[in-house]
């Protein structure tokens, strides 16, 4: 993969008088507009270039609304658990209980397998939230039930890092960091981790507010990074000692693997394309050179994007042949068809207009799909029961 050149051909998600188009279409619905410029909060400048940005509209949206071929009905839900204080993201033990993180207070949380209360696994040291940063991202270790490690990406007061403990029982051990250093800041602190199916930790880091980082192969910032369990470099990556995957990101919150094997992630835009990338080693994305399309060969295209009022995409979850997105400031969950190994059609709109932000979609051993709204941390509007997960059947 790493000789080859775009992922696909050019189509109709990949053209950007298609995006544009695309955008006056959502303009024209009255979907839910609302002119700012991208971080993932939502509060940011409200610089213009946007174009088909129009005035907010809160009316509830219709499944697929504003999307073409749509016509299916809202999904089967199911709630989860409720009353989450800044909910960040989920990972699942083999015994099927949930652990949640807590963004502002650096509590993860243990879910029963099959929902009911959580409890206080462990509050993590350290944590400092300002803006959008704080405890955020979780994985569990794939060899789980042998080495009972736990991996957490959290900001301090002097860097974002991935830290590791392990479970025994019921009981958190000491955290150790296994890769530090990132910087960090109030905006773009990145933070989604994932194992991939060759057992490596994938981390989503964004470029913390400079945007030079995401070209300089000296900085970890504006990555896709890659490492083995312990946090040492895989002699596999594609920069020789290097823990980088991928670079010229502008802050990637969403991470998934389709039944290929094949790496997607998500990615914030500034304030004209946020994106969805097929990812290869060593591909530069183009940040903060290429936002969105490009025609420049040095960077690899995106195969979807939005403006960043309809998705401010994070969290994704890839089953069969579905990618979920969830969106923040777009407040509705993204579906997109991966059959036949693109993206095929145009995204499918659902959940707009019922839940809020959303900030995670994780795939659950159970197979469903789960969601998590992200309306308690400040930005949003708290509805009773925020914040909340449902299930995705
Ligand atoms: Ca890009």
């Amino acid at each position: 993969m790493p000789g080859s050149d775009r992922p696909g051909a050019p189509g109709r998600w990949r053209r950007p008088g298609r995006a544009v188009l695309w955008l006056v279409v959502l303009a024209l619905s009255g979907v839910g507009l609302v002119a700012c410029g991208g971080s993932d909060s939502g509060a940011g400048s409200g610089s213009a270039g946007g174009g088909g940005r129009g005035a907010a509209s809160a009316s509830p949206l219709a499944a697929g609304a504003g999307t073409a071929g749509a016509g299916a009905g809202q999904p089967v839900t199911r709630a989860v658990v409720d009353g989450l204080a800044a909910p960040w993201d989920v990972a699942f033990l083999p015994s099927g209980e949930a652990l949640i993180s807590e963004r502002d207070s650096g509590r993860i949380l243990r879910l029963p397998a099959g929902g009911g209360r959580p409890t206080v696994l462990t509050t993590l040291p350290g944590v400092l939230h300002h803006g959008e940063s704080g405890l955020l991202g979780l994985a569990v270790s794939p060899t789980f039930t042998t080495d009972r490690y736990v991996y957490a990406y959290y900001t301090t007061a002097s860097d974002n890092r991935i830290v590791r403990f392990r479970l025994d029982g019921t009981r958190a051990q000491a955290p150790t960091p296994i890769l530090t250093g990132l910087a960090q800041n109030v905006i773009h602190n990145g933070g989604r981790i994932r194992f991939g199916p060759d057992n490596l930790l994938y981390a989503g880091v964004g470029d913390a507010g400079v945007r030079t980082r995401a070209q300089d192969r000296a900085s970890l910032n504006g990555k896709i990074l890659r490492i083995r369990p312990d946090g040492s470099i895989p002699p596999t990556n594609p920069f020789p000692g290097s823990p980088i995957y991928s670079l010229g990101h502008r802050n990637v919150q969403g991470l998934a693997w389709d039944a290929q094997g094949r790496l997607w992630a998500s990615e914030f835009g500034q304030d004209r394309f946020d994106e969805i990338n097929l990812i290869v080693p060593g591909g530069n994305y183009g940040w903060p050179i290429v936002e969105g399309f490009s025609d420049d060969n040095r960077f690899r295209r995106p195969l979807v994007t939005w403006a960043p009022s309809d998705a401010s995409p994070t969290g994704i979850a890839i089953r069969g042949t579905t990618m979920y997105v969830a969106s923040l400031r777009g407040q509705r969950l993204w579906e997109l068809d991966l059959s036949g190994g693109a993206v095929r059609g145009r995204p499918r709109a659902v959940l707009a207009g019922t839940l809020g932000r959303l900030r995670a979609a994780v795939d659950a051993p159970d197979g469903s799909v789960w969601i998590v709204t992200n309306n308690t941390d400040g930005r949003g509007t708290p509805r009773p029961g925020d914040d909340r997960i449902i299930a995705l059947r």
